[in-house]
């Protein structure tokens, strides 16, 4: 791994993959023919796509309960555990509807609403994550979502994995579709004769999945386009580099594109750091993916103060920090922008992809500038309330109406001064 001096803060990548042109009209040319032919055009996009013919793509209750018996003991417990943290953890998220009432007996407030539907987007194949249908599912549940479609491209003999069907059991995830790549956003985002459409789709998927997210968001919400995975780890010299180079393997091998950065104020550490990413990643099965994370998107940097480093960590913005520092807890408020902050040794960033609690689907691609971890209020919309009473519209009334003029707009001011002068109760009682 290349070590150099931080002499300047580190540069950034800081786009999202916006797809070849031809990839952006393949997937233009789907949603358009899944708007207009619904399911027949799907079928047929499976057929091309997943080389299977799909007559009817909802999941039986037959089929999960299969799935749930070829689910070894183990597993399910692991994913029984997990869901719990997770749950829990996403409870404390979850916000109250107010209202406020002032003297003059206004009343005001915000009323919070459930989505009414929500789709999740389950990638097919090895990126079929279980961990990644719980940090979508979750959210959406405990936010009060009455309608949760699942949606997962069909293997080729026509079944889903049965790891994601015994998730979606565990979760108590119902309506379940073996259907695909932008087809399956279209039917999503348009409805079907079969599907129905929600109203905000998330999930990860590959560029045409993302692309199609890209091009419907507006007609429905989406989570966000998430970029490679990425982890800095901000170090003094108190940092094990054997866990270090760990846990910046553990998100190297995700993708050949994804970034695991150090920064840290000890250059012994930088060097023991190295030299360990580069013995322990000859043992790893993903060897190829990470070795090319590793050579061409991570760095060590070295820093000459903590202050410098840590001001590199708010230029990075990353999804993924851990802070393996003395005092770690000295450092967090000064952070300003990373998706989940990691304290400590302990703290491994797998901890926070499986089994802590908090979501893992974060801000990526330095995108922590501005955005949060996928959480429960991205399920629930707010509704304003406004009740003026009588008394509060006498005394407000004017300044009202002569705002409604600086803008020109009379009409708006006459629906003021009608009240105004025609005064309480106008003659009915209620
Ligand atoms: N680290 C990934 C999530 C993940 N890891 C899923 C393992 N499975 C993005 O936060
Ligand atoms: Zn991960």
């Amino acid at each position: 791994m290349n070590i150099v001096s931080l002499e300047e803060t580190p540069s950034l990548k800081r786009s999202i993959d916006q797809g070849t042109g031809t990839q952006r009209e393949a997937v233009t040319g789907i949603l358009q023919q899944v708007k207009e032919r619904g399911d027949e055009a799907v079928q047929e996009y499976t057929q091309q796509f997943d080389k299977v013919t799909i007559a009817d793509p909802r999941v039986t209750e037959e089929e999960l309960s299969e799935a749930e018996a070829a689910v070894g003991e183990e597993t399910r417990t692991v994913i029984r555990e997990a869901i719990e943290n997770i749950r829990d953890f996403h409870e404390r998220q979850r916000q109250e509807t107010w209202i406020t009432t002032k003297e003059d007996g206004t009343i005001l407030g915000q009323k919070i609403t459930p989505l009414d539907a929500a789709g999740v987007y389950v990638p097919g194949g090895r990126a079929a994550y279980p961990s990644s249908i719980i940090m979508n599912v979750i959210p959406a549940q405990v936010a009060g979502v009455e309608r949760i479609v699942m949606v997962s491209p069909p293997q080729e003999n026509g079944k889903l994995e049965d790891i994601v069907l015994f998730t979606a059991k565990e979760l108590g995830v119902k309506e379940i579709y073996k259907i695909g790549g932008a087809q399956a956003v279209a039917a999503l985002t348009y409805g079907t004769k079969t599907i129905d459409p929600v109203d905000k789709i998330t999930g990860p998927g590959n560029i045409f999945v993302a692309l199609a997210k890209q091009l419907v968001y507006g007609t429905v919400d989406i989570d966000m386009i998430a970029g490679p995975s990425e982890v800095v780890v901000l170090a003094d010299e108190s940092g094990h580099g054997d866990y270090i180079a760990a846990d910046l393997l553990s998100q190297a091998e995700h993708d050949p594109m994804s970034s695991a950065i150090l920064v840290t104020t000890s250059r012994e550490l930088a060097e023991e750091t190295a030299v360990e990413v580069k013995e322990q990643l000859q043992t790893l099965p993903k060897k190829e993916i990470a070795e090319a994370a590793i050579r061409d998107h991570s760095t060590i940097y070295v820093a000459d103060t903590l202050a410098q480093a840590i001001a590199a960590v708010n230029e990075l913005a990353p999804e993924h920090l851990e802070l393996h520092t003395a005092k770690p807890w000295d450092i967090v408020s000064k952070i300003k922008h990373a998706g989940a902050i990691f304290l400590g040794e302990n703290s491994s960033e797998p901890i926070g992809d499986y089994f802590a609690g908090p979501n893992h689907v974060l801000p990526t691609n330095g995108t922590a500038r501005f955005s949060s971890p996928l959480n429960v209020e991205d399920f629930t919309k707010k509704s304003s309330i406004i009740s003026y009473s009588e008394q509060a519209l006498r005394e407000n009334g004017g300044k009202i109406a002569a705002f409604a003029r600086l803008e020109n707009l009379e009409a708006h001011a006459r629906a003021i001064d009608i009240r105004l002068e025609k005064g309480a109760g106008h003659g009915k009682t209620t």
